[in-house]
């Protein structure tokens, strides 16, 4: 099954955030920390041109450490970007951000001329938290689930920063379908443009190959399954996935893995990684600096 989301105030968002990256002097583009090459709008890179840049791989209380550290030496390789891991929770992580801005637009963040900041990236990865945490109160809605902020909103923080809230966005041409099934796992696709049972399968599939040890754990199995099917079954069992007349409901259990697997119960997981060599180079380089 192909997915593909793209609800029709996104197009109107990406043009929103066009026009207002021609008067904003930084942008925060928030990256899911689990995925952050699949995470990142190519349609938003495209209108960077020499803006100043942070990357904030977000969620990093769910994925894996290394791999993330990885990923951020990568990013801070690209000229005028910073990256920062961070839970967008957390206000002692977010803290630093406001240095930052105020770091990479030096000549604003004075009386009447405020840092303008804008807050982009895909659906769901925490836009609005970063802003509420920031902001110290709930200024900006948040939920659970993809496409609750759909207009942009100018939030000022009063210490010389204004923030702009934008709608999570996508782009039309799924092509990279591994890339939308990491996302759809993710949690940034709308539930009503997927199938639980495939993307539970693609999740079953990743996690047999990459974190077998943590299915292990997480669900009491005394051997592992061979393929995703096996392993849906597995779950449905040990969670009480049931349909009437006896069997496996592999809906439910998709949905439950799902669920499960988004909110950490499995432990941290990334689920992508940068290519191999260059986390070999962040390595020897780390070792080198730290001597
Ligand atoms: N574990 C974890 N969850 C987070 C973090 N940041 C945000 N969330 C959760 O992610 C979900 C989405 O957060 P939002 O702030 O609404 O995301 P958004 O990017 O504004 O989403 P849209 O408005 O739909 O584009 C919420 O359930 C948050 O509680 C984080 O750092 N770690
Ligand atoms: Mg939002």
């Amino acid at each position: 099954m192909t997915i593909k989301w793209y609800p029709g105030h996104m197009g109107k968002a990406l043009e929103q955030i066009g026009e207002l990256i021609k008067r904003v002097d930084v942008v925060i583009e928030v990256l899911d920390a689990r995925l952050p090459a699949s995470s990142s709008n190519h349609k938003i890179q495209e209108l960077r041109r020499t803006k100043p840049w942070i990357k904030i791989l977000n969620k990093h209380d769910l994925a894996d450490p290394s791999i993330t550290k990885a990923w951020v030496k990568l990013f801070e390789q690209e000229s005028g970007v910073r990256a920062l891991p961070m839970s967008s929770k957390q206000s002692t992580e977010t803290k630093q951000l406001i240095k930052l801005c105020k770091l990479m637009a030096p000549k604003r963040g004075k009386p009447g001329f405020p840092v303008r900041v804008m807050v982009v990236g895909i659906p769901n990865v925490g836009k609005s938290t970063l802003i509420n945490t920031l902001a110290g109160r709930s200024m900006a809605k948040v939920g659970d689930k993809p496409a609750i902020t759909t207009t942009t909103q100018l939030i000022d923080l009063h210490n010389g920063v204004v923030l702009n809230d934008t709608p999570g966005v996508l782009w039309p041409d799924m092509e990279d379908q591994d890339g939308a099934y990491r996302l759809a796992t993710s949690g940034a696709i709308g539930a009503n443009a997927l199938d639980y049972t495939v993307v539970g399968l693609f999740a079953c599939e990743f996690m047999l190959r990459r974190y077998p040890e943590k299915l292990v754990e997480r669900y009491k199995l005394n051997e592992l399954p061979g393929d995703g099917y096996g392993l849906l079954d597995a779950i449905g069992r040990c969670l009480g996935c049931l349909k009437a007349g006896g069997g496996i409901d592999q809906h439910r259990a998709a949905e439950a893995f799902l669920r499960e697997l988004r909110a950490g119960k499995l432990g941290r997981i990334s689920l992508e990684e940068p290519a191999k060599e260059v986390v070999e180079t962040v390595v020897t380089e780390d070792q080198f600096t730290s001597e």
